[in-house]
């Protein structure tokens, strides 16, 4: 954990993100007409299956060319992001570096004008085909081109929309050695950043990206926090963008291998990403999307993406039973928000990623060094997929937490949640976006160690902006002991968090043989009889 901390020292850390980037994201390439997108969007609410963010691939553009709109199937996308935000969705769109090179197109005029392009060895304007046919490339090493570029994004925010992805920033180059730019490419670099060929700049091109579009989306809205998803990125990069792993596929294997993936991508100073759920290329059976978003759901980055071509891979394109467990591996993620968002806080303050590997419990037992199967939300929670068959799990006290109604969760897909003795968990309740979210009644599951004693934290905010920078939030610490036959649990608070006046507790006291829930009450002291 020390040598994480220190690589978030020296390589930086996250930034807070919207609350709205922890909820579940629904993507395909691509959803279009704009009814499609509608239609998607609604379907979650219809059928009470909890949703955030709706994400828009390359199709929405015309021909293509990033920062325009293809105007036959998507004529007004202020409309469409007003109708999303009306039910209580976000939405992401794609943008790529590659700009088709078109005379008239208004991205190819300014940057031609402002001499912005990657360059060859000979200093010519370097070209190679992308989506949009013959294409130049910014060069994000010069400072003006990342300035630049930052100002592209004023009138396509202002449509409305809530995030950013770049992919395709390696950069891809379809017809360059190995799908990429030539090694011997020229940038020339300024400010910090020396001059040198894209050997010196390999996946920092996809860094200076993210960076120039996160600076630009900043500057239309300087009072939201900026989401942006990258595919391309390397160390110092989490300070800027999100990463996915990009493309997997619809197998087993590409499942089993998410999970070590983004314990890796944690361990290396990434904390904020996840597979597409249910795999990019081919089709999922039923049984591995449910199973896939059954563990996914506790993914920091949890979004379900396909391919063109493939099936429909909502989680209610595979029946009710998939649906249902979808449901519920969904509502599992929106009860454990007050405790996932208090790790968002911690990664953004120390460097430790949010999901962790089980040897995290214990650095001196050996026997966990290879478990990639079973993981960790923070210190207190395990999450142990039921299809692991002999996870090595830590010594010591780990109990059983259930989280809906009795038997809900015994689908046979949902993982069991096992939380540490000594460990206090605040959940809220089952909602259909961040948009609902509330801590003003929150459950305390109480986890007693052998001492009977427990702590645990909560970090709020409002979730959005930058206020939580000059002390508007609020920062729990809860610490639990017993006291003759009472449980009693004090909470002590700092931050001036203006949003929350009074709130009330339920604790459930979490044994071996189930969890014992008290009435709620309000008060910084609380006390309950154990039974
Ligand atoms: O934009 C299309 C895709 C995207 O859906 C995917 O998530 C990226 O990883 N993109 C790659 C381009 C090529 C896909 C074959």
């Amino acid at each position: 954990q020390e040598v994480i901390k220190t690589l978030g020292e020296l390589t930086g850390k996250i930034e807070m993100p919207p609350l709205w980037a922890l909820g579940y994201q629904q993507c395909r390439y691509s959803y279009y007409p704009e009814s499609k997108v509608k239609e998607i969007a609604s379907g979650f609410r219809e059928r009470n299956i909890p949703c955030d963010v709706i994400w828009m691939d390359i199709d929405y553009m015309e021909r293509f060319k990033i920062f325009t709109f293809n105007s036959n199937d998507f004529p007004h996308p202020a409309g469409l992001n007003e109708y999303l935000h009306s039910i209580n969705f976000k939405s992401v769109w794609m943008i790529d570096p590659g700009v088709k090179k078109e005379d008239g197109y208004f991205v190819y005029e300014q940057g031609t004008t402002g001499d912005h392009w990657v360059q060859t060895s000979n200093n010519e304007v370097f070209t190679g085909n992308v989506w949009p046919g013959e294409c130049v490339f910014p060069d994000f090493t010069r400072p003006e081109t990342q300035q630049w570029w930052g100002t592209l994004y004023d009138d396509f925010i202002t449509t409305g929309i809530d995030g950013v992805w770049n992919d395709m920033n390696e950069p891809a180059v379809f017809n360059g050695p190995g799908g990429t730019r030539p090694e011997d490419n020229f940038h020339r670099g300024g400010g910090i950043l020396p001059s040198g060929t894209s050997l010196r700049y390999p996946y920092i091109y996809g860094l200076l990206m993210v960076k120039a579009s996160r600076d630009g989306i900043m500057k239309v809205n300087p009072e939201k926090r900026p989401f942006v998803l990258s595919l391309a990125n390397c160390l110092g990069g989490q300070k800027y963008a999100g990463t996915w792993t990009s493309d997997n596929a619809s197998t087993l294997e590409h499942f089993k291998m998410a999970t070590p993936m983004v314990l890796n991508l944690g361990l290396s100073g990434q904390p904020f990403t996840g597979p597409d759920l249910g795999g990019f290329g081919g089709s999922p059976d039923a049984d591995l999307f449910a199973n896939w978003i059954a563990v996914g759901a506790f993914y920091p980055f949890c979004r379900s993406h396909s391919e063109k071509g493939t099936n429909d891979q909502e989680p209610w394109a595979f029946g009710e039973k998939v649906e249902n467990v979808s449901r519920i591996a969904l509502q599992r993620r929106y009860r454990l928000l007050p405790y996932l968002y208090t790790l968002f806080q911690e990664a953004a303050q120390t460097g430790l990623p949010v999901m962790r590997p089980v040897f995290f419990a214990d650095v001196t037992d050996k026997s966990l060094r290879a478990e990639d199967e079973a993981f960790m939300w923070g210190d207190d929670l395990l999450i142990v997929p039921q299809w692991s068959e002999d996870p090595q799990l830590p010594e010591g006290i780990w109990n059983d937490v259930s989280l809906l109604a009795d038997g809900v969760e015994n689908d046979g897909y949902q993982p069991a949640l096992k939380q540490k003795g000594g460990s206090i968990i605040p959940v809220g309740s089952v909602i259909q976006s961040t948009e609902e979210f509330k801590t003003d009644s929150l459950t305390l599951l109480v986890c007693l160690d052998k001492n009977n004693s427990a702590t645990g934290n909560l970090y709020v905010d409002k979730g959005e902006g930058f206020d939580y920078r000059d002390g508007d939030f609020e920062f729990c610490k809860f610490s639990a002991t017993t006291h003759e036959n009472n449980l009693v649990v004090t909470c002590s608070e700092t931050g001036k968090q203006q949003t929350q006046k009074k709130r009330y507790y339920q604790i459930g006291v979490v044994n071996e043989s189930g969890i014992q829930y008290s009435d709620w009450q309000s008060g910084r002291k609380i006390s309950i009889s154990l039974k």
